[in-house]
């Protein structure tokens, strides 16, 4: 398998539905069958927080959401933990500033897809050189998901690091109704956790963030 292609990866992007066990207010599968079938892109396994599964649990849970996935043909990303995505066969990792070395997770995972926070240009340059897919920027909104998130940034921030023709999708606060302007400054695509797994109806409210990102 060769690295996907940035057309490949932007269309992917659209709507990045990421979520784990302490996110949901159901079960994560069922919380996860019912985003793939509103319409999301790809999806990311995001397992922290208090009360959070480890080891064997997290790999349980891994293998099922990554089973739902395979099924449904969207791509399955792990998030910072490199370990069970190889284990898993997942699709990608992703990873931020504060966890291992982007140089060092491209070697580990060949050609599986690659991203990775960033907060600047600088990051966003330094990400790109090392080899990233596609490049997660936030938070744009204010967000109480990530209790270690930095400072809000603005859709500002994507103005200035779109010039370097990376896949790009914005991350923090996003939905419904902040998700074109997002898009508009230049996002590929948008990443929530709250605006789908907290929602009533989930199904419901991933086929309108969809229908916010694609019908522009
Ligand atoms: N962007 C994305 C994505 N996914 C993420 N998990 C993050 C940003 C945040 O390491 P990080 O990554 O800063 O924090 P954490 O590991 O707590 O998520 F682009 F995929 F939407
Ligand atoms: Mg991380």
């Amino acid at each position: 398998m060769a690295r996907i292609s940035p057309e490949q990866m932007r269309s992917l992007l659209k709507v990045y539905f990421i979520t784990g066990s302490t996110n949901c207010l159901k079960d994560p599968i069922h919380v996860l069958e019912q985003a793939i079938h509103g319409g999301i892109t790809i999806f990311q396994y995001r397992e922290k927080g208090e009360g959070c599964l480890d080891d064997l649990e997290k790999m349980e849970m891994g293998r099922r959401l990554h089973r739902i996935c395979k099924e449904n043909g969207i791509p399955f990303i792990v998030n910072d933990d490199i370990e069970l995505a190889l284990e898993l066969d997942a699709d990608g990792v992703h990873i931020g500033q504060e966890d291992e070395d982007a140089i060092q997770v491209r070697k580990q995972i060949g050609d599986k897809i690659l991203g990775v926070s960033v907060h600047s240009l600088e990051e966003a340059e330094t990400a790109k050189l090392a080899g990233a897919d596609y490049l997660g920027i936030g938070p744009i909104f204010a967000t109480a998901t990530k209790k270690d998130a930095r400072a809000v940034q603005g859709t500002a921030i994507l103005e200035g690091i779109k010039d370097l023709g990376m896949p790009l999708v914005g991350i923090g606060g996003i939905n419904a109704d902040n998700a074109v302007d997002v898009m508009n400054t230049g996002a590929d695509g948008v990443s929530v956790i709250t605006a789908i797994s907290h929602a009533a109806d989930i199904k419901e409210a991933a086929a309108r963030l969809k229908e916010k990102v694609i019908g522009r």
